[in-house]
């Protein structure tokens, strides 16, 4: 039945779309064809500004409505020390393209109005002007070097590496099908070798059990910890597909590739906390964070730092998610005492231990009794 009207709507509406035709053509007849041709671009021409006013009206009220959806804007202001740099250089990119589309739109819309078919009018034909070609090339190449420019600026700033005398935590994250392997150091700061031959179903990133920086690596399988005000430097890296490593509050973002490890640095400078009291400011974080419990804790007091991938890379994708807490360096280290190494908990003594019958210095002391003969005493 739906069908069937549906049908018979269509065919009403071509009836009616014919029919109008027919009558166009009829007073064109009785007017003249210059006439209709003179009314139709004048009201082509006048709808045209009446659409360019409607427009931007409509750009310029939704952007100030959803300016606080957009990084940068409003609760989502950057909390790592280069944050505000890509925030300003996007500022500015905006501000240029923003002018550019605001003039391009107005010149469009308003030549289609003054330049409308008239009968007295011919189309002059210019077929070459120095003066307009240097303005058009001269200008836009000024702007974009000057955002290249600066754009390259911020760039290396954010890319410079730490310094072998910096303070700063180095951990590893490598991507695949769907989770992140988070890697920590352990007390000797120092993460392991890797050899991609060596991977297992146990020794799921091929750590080199042989070489004793990894010995005390922490895998963080929960939410991953970071020091306030401490440099973080991210070791990049996938094993199966494309994974991308996201931090949208700490304005990081770089590709994950198989075979080929990038790197991030950058300073957490908000606690998850601070951060957290920022939030109370806007009226849409007082909303309760699950709609299902309205007396429930508020939006803000459940916000957390997002670890995301944000390279689509499967089904899974995702479940990639995961949550970073940056916490105060007083916190970070009682949290990071009760971590465990994953050697010492899930591979020494296991058949896959290369040092299995050795003695490690790291051993218990308790181990010692049944311990075969031979000893390293390298110390961590
Ligand atoms: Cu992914």
């Amino acid at each position: 039945m739906t069908a069937l009207l549906i049908l018979l709507c269509i065919i009403l509406v071509g009836i009616v779309l014919v029919q109008i035709a027919r009558v166009v053509e009829l007073t064109a007849q009785i007017k003249g064809e210059r006439e209709v041709m003179r009314e139709s671009s004048w009201w082509n021409g006048v709808l045209s500004l009446g659409f360019l006013v409607v427009f931007l009206a409509a750009v310029f009220v939704s952007s100030y409505y959803y300016k606080n959806e957009l990084l940068g804007y409003g609760p989502h202001a950057a909390a790592s020390e280069h944050g505000g740099a890509i925030d300003s250089m996007f500022n500015v990119t905006l501000f240029f393209t923003g002018l550019v589309f605001i003039i391009t739109h107005i010149a469009l819309f308003w030549f289609a109005y003054k330049y409308r078919w008239r009968e007295d009018r011919k189309a002059s034909f210019i077929a070459h002007d120095d003066r307009l070609e240097i303005i058009w090339t001269a200008v836009p190449a000024v702007v974009m070097t000057l955002l290249v420019v600066r754009g390259l600026d911020a760039w290396n700033t954010i890319m410079a590496d730490v310094s072998p005398d910096e303070d700063y935590l180095e951990i590893e994250a490598t991507g695949q099908q769907f989770n992140w392997i988070i890697r920590y150091p352990g007390p000797d700061g120092k993460l392991g070798a890797r050899d991609y031959r060596l991977t297992t179903a146990t020794n799921q990133i091929g750590q080199d059990f042989k070489d004793r920086k990894n010995w005390d690596d922490v895998i963080v399988s929960q939410e991953l910890y970071l020091p306030v005000n401490k440099k973080v430097r991210v070791r990049i890296i996938a094993k199966d597909v494309l994974h991308n490593f996201y931090l949208p509050q700490f304005r990081v973002k770089m590709d994950a590739v198989p075979g080929m490890p990038t790197y991030f640095v950058f300073t957490p400078i908000k606690t998850t906390a601070e951060y957290r009291n920022e939030l109370r400011k806007y009226p849409e974080y007082h909303q309760p964070y699950d709609p299902a419990e309205p007396q429930g804790p508020k939006r803000w007091e459940k916000f957390e730092y997002e670890l995301a991938c944000a390279e689509l890379c499967g089904k899974g994708h995702y479940s990639m998610k995961r949550i970073i807490r940056v916490v105060s360096q007083e916190e970070f280290d009682a949290w990071y005492k009760k971590q465990e190494s994953y050697y010492l908990s899930q591979i020494r003594g296991k058949d896959e231990d290369p040092n299995k019958g050795k003695v490690l210095d790291i051993d218990p002391p308790a181990q010692d009794a049944n311990a075969p003969v031979k000893t390293e005493t390298t110390s961590l």
